[in-house]
């Protein structure tokens, strides 16, 4: 059956600073329906508001619409746009999958929807796009679903990347890394990913429940094709959990290193896997690892049992020094939860200055619909926002145990400030970093509390 399909990737609700990726899955769900004999279109909404409207003027009408759902602070979003879309083209079906799709199908408008997909989209959307999908007349037919047996690989045709040539200058990384790099002065950055979802069950995360409690490898040969393909020097790899296979990890860069791609690669990593594993690390740094985020999350073990993280303060020490030792920028991101004290503050700053980070990030803990977490502050009524803008990783949306929420903020921003300090740069607390490096995040951290506050 050949359809006319339309691709939508959803603004987001929020100031993006570190930068616009391309929106993988849509051209992996073009791919799909190109093989499938469809003609497809696609907007990036982010970068084309309006292309939505210029089609329709133009006289086209889709008869199917895939839509994606990023995170909860776009469920308002991406309400809004199925709204658009069933006035434009009252008779196409919509279709909305991903993430948030998964956690909260109930948040979504069923009045302008026709099919919810939750967990694995890559064959629900193959045969959908065989099948067709019939606009429902009501809300009440709208359905929710989900692939009854995914596939224990994770294996898709090469992404489309034709389909967003038009947009492809934009997909760059804005946030200054170390200086002396082209990715120091922000760049162009391709996206892909190796895995999906995590074995893992950490309290505070979004990702094992969004994926079905499935972790899911993708094929050595078709990673390594895509690579080939990418023009973008600068690949961000949005797994969750890329290493939790070392002997999958071991092969892969294997077949990377064989296959003559140079990549600079930025990826995600446990600190306990670092340390059990430096060869692989190594490995990686090899072929081109130069970043690397790691869920360090709290600064003692106690914390870390609370959160289910399964590693302990000294595989977080260890492997920062692991990283220091091969190379590889660690970008280590620490939970500021709401039963920290001033001390706790503190001791975080301490352990960042003590470990002599280049790039710290310290998040508030943002408990998600579908976490543990979640479940437990709403029955302890500790949420205090239900507004969903408030829900990007950047503010404290619940009741702090031991102060108010004024001066938890303030003690927040002052570990802000203290970390990005002209005294910890000038007594050689930040690492490698170099000056213009250390002077670009002074900035920003200084914009950005501002527009917090
Ligand atoms: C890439 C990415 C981004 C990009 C934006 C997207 C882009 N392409 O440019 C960037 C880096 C800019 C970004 C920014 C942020 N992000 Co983000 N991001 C991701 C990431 C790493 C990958 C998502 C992705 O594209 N995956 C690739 C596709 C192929 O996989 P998939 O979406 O799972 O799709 C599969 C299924 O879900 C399904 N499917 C998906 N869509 C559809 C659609 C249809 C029609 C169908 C049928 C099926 C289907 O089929 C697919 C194949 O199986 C996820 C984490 C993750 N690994 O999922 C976080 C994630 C989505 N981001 C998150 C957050 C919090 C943010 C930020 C707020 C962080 C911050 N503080 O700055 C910001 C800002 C966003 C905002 N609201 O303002 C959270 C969202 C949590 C939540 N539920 O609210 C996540 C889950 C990360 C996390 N660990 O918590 N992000
Ligand atoms: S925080 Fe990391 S290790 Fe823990 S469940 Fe989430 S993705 Fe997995």
């Amino acid at each position: 059956m050949s359809q006319r399909v339309l691709l939508l990737f959803p603004q987001l609700n929020n100031l993006v600073f570190f930068g616009v990726y391309e929106p993988l899955v849509m051209e992996i769900f073009s791919a799909i329906a190109k093989e499938e004999g469809c003609e497809v279109e696609l907007v990036d909404l982010r970068l084309d508001p309006h292309g939505c409207k210029r089609l329709a003027r133009r006289g086209y009408i889709p008869d199917l619409i895939g839509l994606t759902t990023h995170g909860f602070p776009e469920v308002p979003i991406v309400n809004r746009m199925a709204r658009t879309c069933k006035k434009l083209w009252p008779t196409s079906a919509l279709v909305i999958g991903g993430g948030q799709a998964t956690l909260t199908p109930e948040l979504f408008d069923r009045q302008y929807i026709d099919l919810i997909v939750r967990g694995p989209g890559e064959r629900v959307w193959r045969d959908l796009c065989r099948t067709g999908v019939t606009a429902c007349a009501t809300s009440a037919e709208c359905r929710t679903i989900e692939d009854p047996e995914p596939p224990r690989l994770y294996s898709y045709p090469l992404p489309d990347r034709q389909i967003t040539a038009k947009y492809r200058k934009h997909y760059k990384t804005n946030i200054p890394h170390h200086t002396g790099r082209p990715w120091g002065r922000g760049g162009r950055t391709g996206f892909t990913l190796l895995t999906q979802g995590c074995p893992f069950r950490c309290s505070f995360c979004v990702i094992w429940p969004a994926n079905l409690g499935l972790y899911r490898k993708r094929p050595i040969p078709e990673i390594v094709a895509e690579l080939q393909s990418m023009e973008e020097s600068y690949i961000y790899l949005g797994d969750d959990n890329t290493f939790a296979d070392a002997k999958y990890a071991g092969e892969l860069a294997d077949a990377i290193r064989d296959a003559g791609i140079k990549k600079e690669i930025s990826s995600y990593c446990r600190a306990d896997h670092i340390c059990k594993h430096p060869d692989l690390m190594q490995k990686w740094y090899d072929i081109g690892l130069r970043y690397l985020v790691i869920g360090i999350e709290a600064v003692s073990t106690e914390k870390l049992k609370q959160f289910n993280k399964k590693t302990d303060q000294e595989q977080n020490v260890q492997s920062l020094r692991t990283l220091r030792k091969i190379g590889i920028f660690a970008i280590p991101h620490i939970l500021i939860s709401p039963d920290m004290t001033v001390k706790d503050f503190d001791d975080v700053y301490r352990f960042i200055e003590e470990n002599e980070f280049e790039y710290p990030v310290t998040v508030p803990l943002t408990p998600l619909p579908g976490t543990a977490d979640y479940n437990t502050y709403k029955a302890q009524g500790r949420i205090i926002t239900d507004n969903l803008a408030f829900y990007t990783f950047m503010y404290m949306v619940l009741r702090p145990a031991h102060m108010s929420l004024r001066e938890f903020d303030s003690q927040y921003d002052r570990l802000i400030f203290r970390t990005w300090s002209w005294s910890r740069f000038l007594r050689g607390k930040c690492g490698k970093l170099k000056l213009l490096g250390f002077m670009k995040w002074w900035v920003l951290v200084r914009v950005l509390v501002l527009k917090l506050r």
